[in-house]
């Protein structure tokens, strides 16, 4: 592929996908997105931008020859799909490669703050087995409970998998009816909360979802309720979550995403009925490598025959220069 095009790569990326796009292209590596950072000649080259970080308006205007962003990561909240679609650039994501290990993560944090597993580990590493005897019997357990999966997408999907062979019943919410999903669908997600105690968030971010897990969300699933968060953190009211598990109006929670990454509130942290995760759903080397390789392959596809892999809805429309 030709070395003529350019690709800025602003902010930390995996790298395996460094590595690729510095043999297939200029490799321009900035800290940050803050474009006084590349040299005017170099800016007006860049063709492509590969990243994690926020891409927003102001930044897609700074590259004239942009063309496409190739975003890491299946969610693209980050990215202003709407502002590239009108300025023709090609949004692309890394759907499907992550599905399964972020799924198990959903059953990782159920576990764990259902059964209690980091605080029984913790009990026989700090000597009080020995010392004290068995870990005190927990209260909650998985049988029984219903649960609702709000955000029936891929990785939502691969989770009901999962909780069907624990043996429970699904539910979920969703923009629309998933068709041939064989589970009660409810198109109000108040309405999943009040039929089940145990819901698991898998929708992605922005203004369609933010705060969706609301106080009245949380009251809905019940003293029982235990609620799980592998989408984004921007999806919750993260200060009524915060209430609902000090004043025992849900019982339980396990998050893997928070509000504002990686700063965690220490009222979370500080309380004993929550199971928290720094944002590792897909962070297994066997699952990065695969969002590398597409994220780079989006690339490669794009500037050889004038198709990206995984387009973004948004931005399917759009064509090569
Ligand atoms: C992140 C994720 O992208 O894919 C997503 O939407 O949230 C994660 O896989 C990943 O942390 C980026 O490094």
């Amino acid at each position: 592929h030709s070395k003529t095009i350019a690709i800025l790569v602003p902010g930390p990326l995996n790298e395996q996908a460094l590595s690729r796009i510095d043999t297939q292209f200029t490799l321009v590596k900035t800290q940050d997105l803050v474009t006084s950072v590349v040299p005017r000649d170099l800016a007006q080259r860049i063709r492509g931008i590969a990243a994690i970080i926020p891409v927003n308006a102001a930044m897609m205007d700074a590259f004239p020859s942009l063309e496409i962003i190739a975003h890491f990561g299946v969610g693209y909240d980050s990215v202003d799909v709407r502002h590239a679609a009108e300025a023709g650039i090609m949004v692309t994501n890394t759907p499907g490669v992550l599905t399964e290990d972020v799924a198990d993560l959903a059953l990782g944090l159920l576990l764990n703050a259902i059964r209690e597993l980091p605080r029984a580990e913790n009990w026989l590493r700090s000597g009080h087995w020995v010392a004290k005897g068995p870990y005190p019997l927990t209260k909650m357990t998985l049988r029984g409970r219903r649960v609702g999966i709000f955000g029936l997408g891929r990785v939502g999907l691969a989770v009901a998998h999962r909780v069907e062979a624990l043996g429970l019943p699904v539910s979920y919410c969703n923009r629309n009816a998933v068709p041939d999903a064989p589970y009660p669908y409810y198109t109000n997600l108040l309405e999943l909360a009040e039929n089940v105690d145990t819901l698991i968030s898998v929708v992605p971010g922005g203004v369609a979802t933010a705060k969706a897990i609301n106080a009245d969300v949380l009251r809905a699933l019940g003293p029982n309720g235990v609620f799980i968060n592998i989408g984004r953190g921007s999806s919750v009211d993260q200060e009524a979550l915060i209430e609902a598990l000090k004043s025992g109006i849900i019982a339980a929670a396990g998050l893997d995403v928070y509000a504002d990454e990686p700063n965690v509130p220490q009222a979370l942290i500080d309380l004993p009925n929550v199971t928290l995760l720094p944002h590792v759903g897909s962070a297994t080397e066997y699952t990065r490598g695969a969002m590398a390789d597409l994220c780079v392959d989006n690339l490669i596809s794009w500037f050889s025959s004038g198709r990206p892999i995984t387009a973004v809805p948004e931005t399917a429309h759009v064509l090569p220069r």
